[in-house]
């Protein structure tokens, strides 16, 4: 064997190592949901033959020629038995683009299909692309709604000024895409739009982001909802905020959509993320409400806080202090794999069911938004608890 062959053979061997260690949930679970150990996915999970040529003529020193800089913001659904991720794969050179990876557990063995997606653009080319939202829709088809950014031609001589845009595009097999026009909305910018996975009076409906900049939401903000009559040309001509920004919460600068929500006989269970800023910068976290089964657009449940926020490692990234979430999967045993990018730099999972996360969002008390409420509604909790405690001590 060459040194170019016996350092291939390394490299191919370390890869194979890390995507088939087996997963572990964490023991410190909090009743709500268990953390597991190690990442699912991350730049190292990307095969080798993505980033290396391996043609010794070529690259005799074995040399990454096309790195990969991060794999986070994962769509994701139950496809053929498997759990899959549409994982958003940054390279170095800082474009995202979408690529498949299939675990046969959800937990561990993430590996990457072959080719990552190629999206056709539209007449007005993507520079950039991430953070699909997958969406088995009942008209039949697999939609992939995600954020498709361009410089903001208004700005020339800004070179970081962007727009930000609703893409949208369908499949039959995650493999050939077919590409829609972009979403038309009244909204300066969008970001976070999801489709509703059932028609609603008859059209399809939309969670939106509407936002005046790119970064800020400014006079924007807040989950929005609006009705298509055709994804073929997705145009919703009226946004009604169902679940807006508040001073002095988790979601006090900007929230958004997180996942497809789920269906429960309860309501509509939905994941979504909220970001206030600090003298450290913006921290994300991950909260939850549900919303009724007949008009989805009505919140009925909203538990204070965060769900889950980045923790230890998770805490530190390319934009750290980020939790985000826009998958997550429920198995015929109704467990709950949540998907989560941390620092928008890797991803990793959690896992729940139906029956916790429905007790967390009814029985979490909701919001007081002033500190002696949160104080009553503690006392109640040690109340009741200390007269518990009297009794079995
Ligand atoms: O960098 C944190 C996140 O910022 C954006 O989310 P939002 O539009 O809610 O601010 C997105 O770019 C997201 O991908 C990213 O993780």
């Amino acid at each position: 064997m060459t040194a170019f062959q016996q350092k291939l053979r390394a490299l191919l061997d370390a890869h194979e190592a890390l995507i088939t260690r087996k997963n572990e949930p964490q023991p410190d679970g909090n009743g709500i949901y268990s953390r597991w150990k190690y990442p699912v996915v991350t730049a190292a999970h990307t095969p080798i033959f993505w980033r290396y040529d391996l043609n010794e003529r070529t690259n005799p020193f074995l040399m990454e020629r096309q790195g990969i800089n991060a794999t986070f913001n994962a769509g994701a659904m139950r496809w053929k038995g498997k759990y899959l991720l549409m994982v958003r794969v940054e390279g170095d050179d800082r474009k995202s683009f979408f690529a498949v990876a299939e675990s046969p557990n959800g937990v561990d063995n993430f590996r990457f299909w072959d080719y990552p997606v190629t999206m056709p653009e539209t007449e007005d080319p993507d520079t950039n692309v991430y953070d699909m939202r997958l969406t088995h829709h009942e008209d039949g088809w697999i939609y992939g709604l995600f954020c498709t950014e361009r410089k903001d031609l208004s700005r020339p001589d800004d070179t970081s000024a962007a727009v930000a845009a609703c893409g949208i595009a369908r499949t039959k097999d995650l493999v050939k895409w077919e590409r829609l026009p972009d979403l038309i909305s009244n909204a300066g910018q969008q970001r976070n739009v999801v489709l509703h996975p059932e028609f609603v009076d008859g059209k399809y409906a939309l969670y939106t982001r509407p936002q005046d900049g790119f970064i800020e939401v400014g006079g924007g903000g807040g989950i929005g909802w609006g009705l298509t009559d055709s994804m073929e040309r997705a145009r919703v001509d009226q946004e009604s905020i169902i679940d807006g920004k508040v001073y002095h919460t988790i979601k006090e600068v900007k929230n958004g959509q997180g996942p497809v929500p789920i269906k429960t006989p309860d309501g509509w269970l939905h994941l979504a993320h909220g970001v206030r800023n600090t003298a450290a910068g913006l921290r994300y976290v991950l909260y939850m409400f549900l919303a009724r089964l007949d008009k989805p657009w009505e919140v009925t449940h909203a538990p204070a806080g965060h769900f889950l926020a980045p923790r230890g490692e998770e805490r530190v990234g390319d934009v750290s202090n980020v939790a985000f979430s826009n998958g997550w999967i429920v198995n015929e045993n109704n467990e709950v794999f949540i998907y989560y990018g941390s620092s928008d730099t890797r991803m990793h999972v959690a896992t729940s069911t139906v029956e916790q996360l429905l007790d967390y969002v009814k029985n979490t008390p909701p919001d007081g938004l002033r500190s002696a409420a949160s104080v009553a509604v503690r006392n109640e909790l040690i109340a009741g608890n200390l007269k518990i405690l009297q009794r079995i001590r």
